[in-house]
């Protein structure tokens, strides 16, 4: 602990704060997430903390934030049951939320006239339960968005009461002007029936829930692919009604509680925003930083290993991530790793790619060894208690975080338990809540739940519903944006670094990429590419395997690496079934 609190404080002295960068992870506690946040932004004061959610919920946050001036999912997993149509843009919810694709899947043999509709290049096991699957052209999801909208206005959807309430109807309206059923069939490589067939059903269901994951917010137009569903939500006043809404899938236990304390660079803690000098202020106090919080955002996640490679960040501290695997350009990551002065790993595995690559490792509990709170997709916070004692010298990565700021001559770090940490937490969600209306207001939930900390029952912020439009966030109405799809058909090089020296020509596509800056990730198109290729999850691994992998039973789904291709493309190219292929893969610069 002194090790690493002294190398810290010596790296920061002679390089300034923004040498050093934590990067976390939504697998953490909240208590964990809000130690760490707190002291790289309040005591570091540098926003050099992200989180590997920058790869998975960024869109989603960056999404829900324009549309409805606060980072929240309206609705609840209830809406599953009661909705009379299910949409799954871009997710495999039989692999990836079995439970809850369950609950649904029960509702649907109870009342068979529910329809489940998959938009997914891939022919996934979620199809097996689908009444349509429309199989389109990665990255294109905007363009069939931008038809949805323009055929519900046309046919008569719009709840003219609902719509008039927002801001940005007409706008969003005129952007989809263009795109018919003809266009949008060009673009997405559908057949023109089965997009009809889409828009129908979606016209004839008021209870309509859009879920959508990875296959909307891993994209370089990933925001506007929020923003388009959300948009055809806004129009026809779906949101926050029972069995209507659109619903972002988290993937990761704690996406939600990572976003609630602002640990994202570009984030501040409490829903309060980094870029108000006023928020900055409110937080500062609240915290007693010693200095004000900064406002720039200097490295987010998938700039990290240029930001060490050119020498700007000399430590980095990772906790409960295997970046060396999952980052973009993985490689160049394990690279600037080795060239790093100082890398420091929490880790609860005994082994990982990432901690292979560490000077210090600290160990860390895991879920069943600490005890915390994790808030899930419908804005629920659970309590999670302790199954079992931590192994050696294992510790939380709250207290661990704790030590290393009182170590470094930090105050206001003297947690004892985790209680003390989410009250803390739940405090500054309500402080100056009247002046900076927020939904997130813990204080006010915790008065209404009326239940200590160690036996409280699951309690969901902001209620079952969320009245995007009466709870007028940040003074703004709830909006539609206007969305211009990318102009070539494809984005699926979805983890191409940003390439400001892209020749972005018109003010339309200069706004897109403006818009999409949420998960930091660029499209890259060639027509001239033979394969785009996409990734999926596995059904019985939880993503780089440190875990599950020790599992001789979960290795058997599949035992290698598999790319998996259209039979056209296969024969085209000569493959088999169960051939060994070797694939080049370029990161393409536009
Ligand atoms: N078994 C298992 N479950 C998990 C996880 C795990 O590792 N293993 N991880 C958890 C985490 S952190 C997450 S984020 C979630 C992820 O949950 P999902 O998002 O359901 O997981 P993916 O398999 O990445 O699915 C993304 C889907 O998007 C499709 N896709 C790709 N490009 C496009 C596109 O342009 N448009 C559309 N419409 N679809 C596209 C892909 O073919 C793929 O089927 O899963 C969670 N659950
Ligand atoms: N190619 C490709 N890459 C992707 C994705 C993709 O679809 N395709 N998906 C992206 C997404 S959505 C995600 S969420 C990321 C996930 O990427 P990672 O976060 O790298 O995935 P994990 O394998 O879950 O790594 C978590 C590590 O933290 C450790 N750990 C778990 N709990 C704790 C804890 O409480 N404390 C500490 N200190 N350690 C703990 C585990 O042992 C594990 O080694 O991958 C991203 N990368
Ligand atoms: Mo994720």
């Amino acid at each position: 602990m002194d090790d690493v609190a002294s190398r810290l404080s010596d790296t920061i002295a002679k390089h300034g704060p923004e040498s050093v960068m934590f990067y976390v992870s939504s697998q953490l506690l909240t208590e964990d997430y809000y130690v760490a946040n707190k002291l790289m932004k309040g005591f570091i004061v540098s926003n050099n903390i992200d989180s590997n959610s920058r790869l998975c919920m960024s869109s989603a946050v960056a999404g829900h934030n324009r549309a409805f001036g606060a980072d929240l999912v309206p609705g609840n997993y209830t809406d599953f049951e009661a909705c009379d149509l299910l949409v799954l843009v871009g997710s495999n919810m039989a692999w990836c939320h079995p439970i809850l694709f369950g609950r649904f899947l029960q509702a649907k043999q109870d009342n068979p006239n529910k329809k489940l509709i998959v938009i997914d290049p891939r022919r996934t096991d979620s199809c097996e339960f689908a009444d349509l699957h429309l199989p389109i052209a990665p990255g294109t999801d905007t363009h069939l968005y931008n038809g949805l909208l323009k055929y519900l206005e046309e046919h008569g959807c719009t709840d003219a009461e609902y719509a008039s309430q927002c801001d940005g109807v007409e706008s969003a309206v005129t952007a989809a002007d263009s795109w018919d059923i003809e266009s949008v069939a060009k673009a997405t490589q559908l057949d023109a029936e089965k997009i009809e067939q889409f828009y129908q059903l979606v016209a004839a269901n008021d209870k309509t829930v859009t879920a959508f994951s990875m296959g909307v917010n891993q994209s370089s137009s990933g925001t506007d692919k929020v923003n388009a569903i959300i948009n055809s939500h806004l129009l026809t006043g779906r949101v926050g009604k029972k069995g209507a809404g659109p619903f972002s899938l988290t993937g990761q236990p704690n996406a939600m509680g990572g976003r609630e304390v602002g640990a994202l660079a570009n984030l501040l803690a409490g829903h309060l925003q980094l870029d108000i000098a006023e928020h900055r202020q409110s937080v500062g106090k609240f915290w007693q930083s010693p200095q004000p919080i900064a406002p720039k955002v200097v490295v987010k996640a998938c700039d990290v290993a240029d930001a060490i490679l050119d020498g700007k960040v000399k430590a980095i501290w990772i906790v409960a991530t295997n970046p060396v695997v999952s980052l973009p350009e993985a490689d160049k990551f394990r690279q600037a790793l080795a060239a790093c002065d100082l890398v420091i790993v929490s880790e609860c595995s005994k082994d990982s790619d990432t901690l292979r690559c560490a000077d210090i490792v600290l160990p860390a509990q895991s879920w069943s060894e600490k005890s915390g709170t994790v808030t899930n997709s419908e804005r629920r916070i659970s309590r999670q208690r302790s199954l079992v004692t931590g192994v050696g010298d294992s510790k939380p990565d709250w207290w661990i975080f704790s030590q290393v700021a009182k170590r470094m001559g930090f105050k206001g770090f003297d947690y004892i338990e985790p209680s003390e940490i989410f009250l803390e937490h739940a405090a500054l969600t309500s402080h100056e809540n009247s002046k900076y209306p927020r939904q997130l207001d813990l204080m006010a939930e915790l008065e209404k739940h009326n239940q200590p900390y160690d036996s409280m029952s699951p309690l969901q912020w902001g209620g079952q519903y969320i009245d995007v439009i009466a709870s007028d966030f940040q003074h703004a109405k709830p909006k539609l944006v206007a969305i211009t799809p990318p102009r070539q058909a494809g984005d699926v090089n979805r983890f191409s670094p940003i390439n400001d020296n892209n020749k972005t020509k018109s003010k339309a596509e200069k706004q897109t990429k403006q818009n999409n800056l949420g998960l930091g990730l660029t499209q890259n198109v060639d027509d001239g590419l033979k394969l785009r290729l996409i990734t999926g999850r596995l059904r019985d691994q939880w993503h780089t395997m440190t875990r599950t992998a020790l599992a001789p039973k979960l290795n058997q789904q599949q035992t290698v690496p598999t790319l998996t291709l259209h039979p056209q493309d296969a024969e085209a190219l000569g493959v088999n079934n169960n051939d060994f292929v070797s694939i080049k893969a370029d990161i393409l610069q536009v």
